[in-house]
């Protein structure tokens, strides 16, 4: 049920709300109080609609899915909120008519940055498309105090300040200190027969905890539903005299929620990593039983009524949480409970790297959550009884829930749960045939794929208005509702005046980025040059290396021939590197200095400009993509699980260059290989370098003298003010034998760059490409994906009937 609000009306409220909160007249206020104001009244237009949602879910009984994600990355809220109530127009015309501008006051809104990439970020587009189709499910995590660390670079090196995004308030959520619940960590805990027979725990010493829920509206498209995202924050129990409690005491409560990666270099940074997941795991689900019970009297019907759904290991004490509540609180026997358990849960993979997979040494969960420990245990027990005789013993011990004195997560969630997905088609397989081998073996049916997809209405219809206007007056508005309706665009494909507005949109966009890039970093790019894109946690295996090889190629070709000609490039790099990830630093460094050598190289001019936006983010996200010619998205195949940047860029008409892996290979098949730039091995010939053990990066390096000059540049001096760091690359290259195959695609991947600075010339036909990604992409919107995981993983009704789901 959609609000209508009138400009009359809303300018009336908007006045009304700025005198209440600020005692102040709209001009007379400062832009962050302006803001502070729009958003507050936005809350309070979609209050209603919220309320109305979760009291209808309750009394339809309808099907609630609670999706647990220890990352939200939601970015701003203000704007797709507008977007998705209708408002977006009628409001900045109504802050028009008041001489205000909605772009300059939804600037002021803190990124709420809590997640560091593509997993947290797909929550947060799942949490837009949930009520936007209907579906009733909501978000549960951490309030982090701190969100992912400030990026600034000093002298080219990354330097890590605190996202202090919680100092003038979050406008947006609720606190509802009377829906917190008590979360026990620590002590001893041993069994004790009751009367009526059942063995209860008797808990000593143990540390509780409070955890108060802060709710945050996620409000649907055209406000079909509003879903509620609850994110728990720690306190001390009321209960607790706060006068006898000690600064360590309060400090230690206080840690859990303070950062999003606590720094895991010691023990108890580790530890409070664990402490986290067992913290929101353990809130949620309480609430959750107690949420049920209120609507429901029949415990052993929760998988009727409820889907709890794990986004990678990290929720996955979610398992042994639900059933100490069913079997220690409710007195439900063990069977029965690991029934429920099993019949509720499902559980998401987003990694192929093996060394990412999550383990904890049994005496940290011993010491830290002892009665979780010990259901663990049991769980692992029972899994041994069950298996023994049916498979092989050594199978058996190598799947198990514990081993080599290790909590294994992802086996865990894998046992504990009805249906495991990978996220895209060739992660999913690979989960099958690999990571994931010995428990596919003995579950084959859980396994199942669901491929990401991204909120269009934020990375197209808020963040490239233009674009999305333009697609209007070919479409109508049906392609907002139903995203595969976009294909229609492919009508246009020859129509020569419709390719020439497509590119002068693409034009806009770029000097809107180049004019934010000269006022934020004071850096001049030109608008004619092929603006190339990568957007994305920096990690060895996504090879931003690849990418700066090429640059160096580039760099040394003009200048050994500056008269030659040369189609110009800027490259814009977006990426964060983990505090304690020494090579992903270096690698930020040699980039800066690189840039710092191209940029200011007189010889070069406008040919070549390096840029890396310190500070990657959501909102930042949404400024570079509207403006990107070229997508990069060349990780070593069978590494990226999906990737999401790549449907984003799509969406925003950028062309692929690309390795065969994650959901490239699916953007490639809809968008058709003709309108992409597809290079390097594929995931078999990697797995047979990895069988036959043959690679030779020292080969690579011999056959190739450009290749040479790029190695050799990093060690001997010519990238001013490098120190070990040039060595860091070279190192992992030669010395260590290349894990992640750069040398071997890099000849291919110059080759498919030069045929990309070629075909930039022709216009036309460019442009036609870049339509056929734009026409393509509607496939890869969440609300189809969040569609599929209702209909096939938790078999929840949602009210949108999405045409064209299977097309
Ligand atoms: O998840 C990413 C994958 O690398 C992408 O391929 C995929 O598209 C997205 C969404 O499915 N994984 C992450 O972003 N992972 C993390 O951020 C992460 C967080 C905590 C611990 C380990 C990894």
């Amino acid at each position: 049920m959609a609000n209508t609000v009138t400009k009359k009306q809303f300018i009336e409220d908007y006045q009304n709300e700025i005198q209440s909160l600020f005692a102040e007249d709209v001009n007379k206020a400062s832009v962050a109080n302006q803001y502070h104001a729009l958003a507050q009244l936005v809350k309070r237009y979609s209050n209603r609609q919220w309320t109305s949602s979760i009291k209808k879910y309750d009394i339809d009984k309808q099907k609630q899915v609670y999706y647990f994600s220890i990352e939200f990355l939601p970015g701003r809220y203000l704007k797709p909120n507008l977007l998705n109530m209708n408002f977006l127009e009628m409001v900045r015309e109504g802050l028009q008519d008041l001489g205000l501008d909605l772009d300059v006051i939804a600037e002021q809104e803190p990124d709420q940055g809590l997640g560091n990439g593509g997993l947290g970020r797909l929550a947060s587009d799942f949490m837009d498309s949930m009520p936007s189709i209907g579906l009733a499910a909501h978000g549960n995590g951490i309030r982090y105090r701190y969100g992912l660390f400030r990026q600034v670079f000093v002298d080219g090196y990354q330097s890590e300040l605190p996202d202090d995004w919680l100092r003038n308030g979050n406008d947006w959520e609720i606190r509802r200190e009377d829906h917190a619940v008590v979360v026990r960590f620590g002590g001893n805990v041993y069994l004790q027969q009751t009367e009526s027979g059942h063995m209860e725990p008797v808990y000593e010493n143990s540390e509780d905890i409070l955890a108060v829920p802060y709710d945050n509206a996620m409000i649907g498209a055209g406000e079909l539903e509003t879903n509620n995202l609850r994110l728990w924050s720690a306190e001390l129990p009321h209960s607790v005299d706060n006068e006898y409690v000690t600064p360590e005491v309060r400090s230690r409560v206080k840690a859990i929620c303070r950062d999003l990666y606590p720094d895991d270099s010691t023990y108890d940074g580790r530890i409070l990593r664990l402490r986290q997941e067992y913290f929101f795991s353990s809130a949620g689900i309480q609430s959750i039983v107690r949420h049920f019970l209120d609507h429901h009297d029949d415990i052993t019907e929760l998988p009727k009524y409820v889907a709890v759904h794990i986004n990678d290991t990290h929720p996955t004490l979610v398992i042994p949480e639900l059933m100490r509540i069913l079997v220690d609180d409710m007195g439900i026997d063990w069977e029965k409970a690991w029934d429920i358990t099993t019949h509720t849960m499902t559980y998401t993979n987003h990694t192929l790297l093996a060394e990412a997979l999550e383990t904890w040494p049994i005496d940290a969960i011993k010491t830290e959550i002892p009665r979780i420990y010990q259901i663990i245990d049991e769980i692992n027990r029972r899994f041994f009884m069950e298996m023994q005789g049916k498979f092989d013993d050594n199978l058996i011990t190598s799947i198990a829930p514990i081993g080599d004195g290790s909590i294994r997560m992802a086996y865990l969630a894998v046992i504990g749960s009805s249906s495991v997905n990978g996220v895209a088609p060739l992660h999913s397989d690979l989960l099958q045939k690999d990571v994931l081998k010995g428990l596919y073996a003995i579950s084959p049916e859980k396994f199942n794929n669901k491929t990401n997809g991204i909120a269009l209405r934020r990375y197209v219809h808020e963040a490239n208005e233009p674009l999305a206007k333009l697609i209007d007056s070919k479409l109508g508005k049906v392609w907002r509702d139903q995203p595969m309706a976009i294909d229609g665009l492919t009508a246009y494909a020859d129509d020569d005046q419709f390719l020439q507005e497509l590119a002068k949109v693409k034009q806009a966009n770029k000097r809107a980025f180049a004019k934010f890039i000269d006022d934020k970093l004071d850096i001049q790019i030109n608008t004619d040059a092929i603006f190339d894109v990568q957007i994305k946690r920096l990690h060895a295996y996504k090879r931003q290396v690849l990418h700066l090889f090429y640059i160096i190629t580039e760099y040394h070709r003009i200048k050994a021939n500056p008269k030659a000609d040369f189609t110009p490039r800027v490259h814009i790099f977006g990426a964060k590197a983990a505090p304690s990830y020494y090579y992903a630093k270096s690698v930020i460094k040699v980039i800066n200095e690189v840039a710092n050598m191209i940029n200011n190289d007189p010889e070069v001019g406008d040919k070549l400009k390096v840029v890396f936006i310190p500070n990657y983010s959501v909102s930042i996200a949404e400024k570079i993509i509207p403006a990107a010619d070229i997508s990069e998205q060349i990780s070593t195949a069978g590494k990226e699980a999906s990737g999401t940047s790549n449907m984003k860029l799509m969406a925003n008409g950028a062309l692929l260059a690309a390795t065969l892996d994650g959901a490239n290979i699916d953007i490639i098949k809809a968008a058709g290989r003709e309108n992409e730039y597809v290079f390097g091995l594929t995931t078999a010939e990697v797995y047979k370098y990895y069988e036959n053990n043959d690679y030779s990066a020292q080969a690579e390096y011999d056959r190739n003298p450009e290749l040479q000059r790029v190695l050799n540049s990093l060690i001997d001096g010519s990238i001013p003010n490098i120190q070990s760091e040039g060595w860091d690359i070279h190192d992992s290259m030669l010395r260590d034998n290349d894990q992640y195959f750069v040398l071997a695609d890099y000849a291919d991947y110059v080759k498919t760059q030069d045929q990309i600075s070629h075909d930039y010339l022709d216009k036309k036909a460019w442009t036609k490409k870049s339509l056929a990604n734009i026409a393509a992409s509607g496939a890869f919107s969440s609300d189809y994906t969040v569609a599929r995981y209702a209909d096939e993983i938790w078999h929840a009704p949602y009210a949108k009937d999405l045409q064209l789901l299977d097309k």
